[in-house]
């Protein structure tokens, strides 16, 4: 039980960085799951999250079937919505979106999914979720009608996070939305990561090796890269295992 959860808490005890590649259903179609797969298994990918902002009912279901015919990492959801719960996964982050003030996706969302949720056997993990202005208006803005926190306001951001922790989320997610300009700050992933004991997550615009190297430098205990792997997927031949 809990073993997805158990292993990035044990991973972020030892210091083993983990990266996880988002797949998002409205961009990647059934037939070029097999090639994407192959070059992902080869990589030092650890986690799958599949998940968007936007996408139609049953779409991620029938994705994820597909992923998982052709590999062993542990897929989980971030899903932007319920529709994309699904029992083929095999966890889900269970989102709030405690950087903003919508209460849509602070609680009303997580109501709705109850009766999904309950007829899966999706390992469901707490996570607080907080948009960071990363230079760009990105979907989550957009679809979750919330305004992102400013990179300068660092103190106001290891409270958002810390506060999260409080409430009992077993992650952290600081989030600068997919295909950001900027990536979350190094100086703030690394007072957030100071103040927290549960383990941090990073994504949002990450594009390059160095990149992701500086942010697990800064204490990103799991970095997401979706729009880099999207756009070219000879990225995953920089990070062969
Ligand atoms: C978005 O953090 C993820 O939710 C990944 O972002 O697509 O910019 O890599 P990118």
């Amino acid at each position: 039980m809990n073993t997805i959860y158990k292993n990035i808490q044990a991973a972020a005890l030892n210091g083993n960085k983990l990266l996880a590649v988002l797949i998002d259903p409205d961009k990647m179609e059934v037939p070029q799951v097999a090639s994407f797969m192959l070059k992902l298994n080869a990589s030092i990918a650890t986690h799958i999250f599949v998940g968007g902002s936007v996408v139609h009912e049953n779409v991620t279901d029938v994705l994820v079937n597909e992923i998982k015919k052709h590999t062993k990492l542990p897929i989980i959801l971030f899903p932007g919505d319920t529709n994309q719960i699904t029992n083929k996964a095999d966890g889900i982050l269970f989102l709030s979106l405690i950087s903003g003030r919508n209460p849509e996706y602070l609680i009303s969302k997580h109501v709705r999914a109850v009766s999904k949720l309950k007829k899966t056997n999706l390992e469901v993990i707490p996570t607080g979720y907080l948009l960071i202005n990363g230079g760009n208006k990105t979907a989550v803005e957009r679809v979750t009608e919330t305004k992102p926190l400013d990179q300068n306001n660092v103190q106001y951001i290891i409270d958002t996070a810390k506060a999260g922790e409080l409430l009992g989320k077993q992650l952290i997610y600081l989030e600068a939305g997919s295909g950001a300009k900027k990536h979350v700050d190094l100086k703030v992933i690394n007072k957030v990561k100071k103040e927290l004991k549960v383990p941090l997550i990073v994504g949002g615009g990450i594009k390059t090796k160095l990149q992701l190297e500086n942010v697990f430098e800064s204490g990103a205990d799991l970095v997401v890269i979706g729009t880099a792997f999207e756009k070219d997927a000879s990225f995953f031949d920089d990070l062969r295992k």
